[in-house]
C-alpha cells in the first residue's frame, strides 16, 4: 500500500540538504521546527527520511550499519507552506553511562536531543522484527530529560514493516506495551499516517493541533495520544 503524497497538504514539494554537524559548533543555526530520527544502526532512519520527503537518494543509505557519521539537517516545505526540517541522527547507544565512557561524538547526540530549542518530536525507530529493546526505551527516557520549558514529542515507529509477516503484526504491537505506527520505506506503507501524527506533534504547542485522528495507524492502543514531555 503506497500513499499518494503528491495532493496531500503534508506531501513535500522542496526538500534539500542544510547542513552536517560532526562537532558542536558545526551546528546550523534554526531555520523551522526539527524532528529528529533516532533508532540504532540500520534500523532505517535514513531510508524513512527519503520516503517522507518523496526523494530518493536525498539522504545517504547503504546496507553498512554505522554509515551515517554526523547530525545531518535537511530543510523541507510542504504542499500547505508548511516548513519543517528533519534530522538524521547517527546510530547510536543511548543508555545512560559514565562521563569516561562517553566521547565528545555521543555528548553532542546527547546535548542535541536534551537541549536544541529548535527539536519538537524525536522519532524513535526499531525494527519491526526485533521489537523494542532496552536501547529504545532508554532513549525514550532521555528525550523525557529535556527542561519543561522545551519539551519533545516523542513517536515510536516499527521499521521493515514489509519484512514481517502480517501474522504476527498485531502480536508484535501489542507487546509493546506502548502506542507505535508502523512503516515500510521501501513500499511506501504508513507514511500518510507518520506524516499526519508529525503535524499534530509539531503544532501541538502551537495551539492549532489537528485534530482528525490518525486513520491509517496501527497501534496497540489506538487513540492515545503519544508519549509528550
Ligand atoms: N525491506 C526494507 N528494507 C529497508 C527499509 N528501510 C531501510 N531498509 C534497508 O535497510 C538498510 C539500512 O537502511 P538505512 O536507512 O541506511 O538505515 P539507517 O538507520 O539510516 O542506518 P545508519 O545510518 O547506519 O544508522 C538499507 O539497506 C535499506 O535499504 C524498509 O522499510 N524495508
Ligand atoms: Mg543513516
Amino acid at each position: 500500500m503506497r500513499d499518494d503524497p503528491s495532493r496531500e497538504p503534508w506531501g513535500i514539494v522542496t526538500a534539500e540538504f542544510l547542513a552536517g554537524a560532526q562537532r558542536a559548533a558545526q551546528l546550523p543555526e534554526a531555520v523551522g521546527t526539527e524532528i529528529a530520527f533516532a533508532g540504532r544502526s540500520n534500523v532505517g532512519k535514513s531510508s524513512l527520511m527519503n520516503a517522507l520527503m518523496g526523494r530518493r537518494g536525498l539522504v545517504r543509505t547503504s546496507g553498512t550499519p554505522g554509515c551515517t557519521r554526523q547530525i545531518s539537517f535537511f530543510q523541507t516545505r510542504a504542499r500547505d507552506g508548511r516548513e519543517q526540517v528533519l534530522v538524521d541522527l547517527p546510530g547510536y547507544g543511548y543508555a545512560r553511562r559514565s562521563k569516561s565512557e562517553r566521547d565528545e561524538w555521543a555528548d553532542l547526540i546527547e546535548w542535541y536531543l536534551v537541549e536544541r530549542e529548535a527539536l519538537r518530536v524525536v522519532v524513535v525507530l526499531f525494527d519491526a522484527r526485533r521489537g523494542l529493546e532496552e536501547e529504545e526505551a532508554g532513549l525514550c527516557e532521555f528525550i523525557g530529560t529535556r527542561p519543561s520549558a522545551r519539551p519533545a514529542s516523542v513517536v515510536v515507529v516499527a521499521t521493515k514493516i514489509d519484512k514481517l509477516p502480517k501474522s504476527k503484526r498485531q502480536s508484535m504491537l501489542a507487546k509493546l506495551g506502548r502506542r507505535a505506527l508502523v512503516v515500510s520505506a521501501t513500499e511506501g506503507e504508513g507514511i500518510a499516517a507518520l506524516w499526519s501524527e508529525l503535524r499534530r506533534a509539531t503544532t501541538a504547542g502551537e495551539g492549532r493541533a489537528d485534530s482528525a485522528p490518525t486513520s491509517a495507524s496501527t497501534s496497540a492502543d489506538a487513540g492515545q495520544t503519544p508519549v509528550r514531555r
